[in-house]
């Protein structure tokens, strides 16, 4: 397989469904809820997902996709070329802010990862890595994460999680956000990981996230450096959904010895 072919076909799609998604601003986004009231989904996110799985298929039909909005066929493992795609991650930041939502998709050949993206599609900012060859911002090369103290980290983290829940020991979370320099929550997985791998933030964390959500983010984490697991330090489940911990390495462990405690 021509990976480098592959790279400049996604890159080309993936411009191309940024700028189809802009242009839906001009007209109407009709916006509706899945498994509960704040789990949005709008007209945009089916068409993007449409629009990938036309250009891949017609690329070469033996692709699969494993897209958000199911509208690929089911995909139960991860045999052959899967592309993992979210369309629009940070669905409620598309609807009420216009920003702060990206296009994600990972490439998997048998399993693993060969090609990562996360676009800005307001900026047009886009991060990107080929397994092995490195990461790129806007294609200027990202460098490797540096070390960098718990005290002195900037951590992505819904606020949900310093408070009492049923998922993990709020009190261990209260006690991270004490030590560390800054909080942040940007409502986009994507953009968090692209944080992360860009030396923006320090380390991510998620109770609850879906392969395409991380698909393509981990493929660039790689890259530079950057610890990705689920909060049990195990690899994150790509068939179902899993919790989530991305960090720059000389912080991931700590994360998890120290303050993180599920309740199982
Ligand atoms: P989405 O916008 O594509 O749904 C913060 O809400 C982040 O968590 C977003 O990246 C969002 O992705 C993701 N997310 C929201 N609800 C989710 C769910 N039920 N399962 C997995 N990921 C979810
Ligand atoms: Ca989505």
């Amino acid at each position: 397989m021509d990976i480098k072919q592959l790279d400049e076909f996604a890159k080309e799609i993936i411009f191309e469904a940024g700028k189809n998604i802009r242009a839906a601003f001009s007209y109407n986004i009709e916006i509706e809820t899945k498994s509960n009231p704040n789990d949005l989904v709008t007209n945009i996110d089916r068409e993007t997902e449409l629009f990938f799985i036309e250009k891949i298929k017609a690329f070469n039909p033996d692709h699969r996709i494993l897209g958000e909005e199911g509208m690929g066929e089911t995909v139960n493992n991860l045999k052959g070329v899967v592309w993992i795609i979210d369309p629009i991650d940070g669905t409620m930041n598309f609807v009420k802010q216009h920003r702060h939502f990206m296009i994600t998709i990972g490439v998997y050949v048998d399993g693993v990862g060969v090609l990562g993206y996360i676009f800005d599609v307001m900026r047009e900012d886009l991060f990107n890595a080929i397994a092995g060859e490195g990461a790129w911002y806007n294609d200027s090369p990202l460098r490797k994460l540096q070390p960098v103290k718990i005290e002195e980290a900037v951590i992505g983290i819904n606020a949900n999680w310093v408070t009492p829940n049923t998922r993990i020991n709020h009190e261990k979370i209260i006690e991270l956000v004490q030590t560390v320099r800054g909080t942040r929550s940007y409502g986009s997985a994507a953009m968090e990981i692209a944080f992360v791998v860009s030396g923006k933030l320090d380390a991510y964390m998620s109770m609850r996230l879906a392969p395409w959500d991380i698909g393509g983010g981990v493929i660039i984490a790689k890259e530079v450096g950057a610890i990705a697991t689920n909060l049990d330090g195990k690899d994150f489940d790509y068939l179902s959904k899993d919790t989530f911990l991305i960090a720059n390495p000389s912080i991931h462990q700590l994360i998890l010895d120290k303050y993180i405690e599920e309740k199982k």
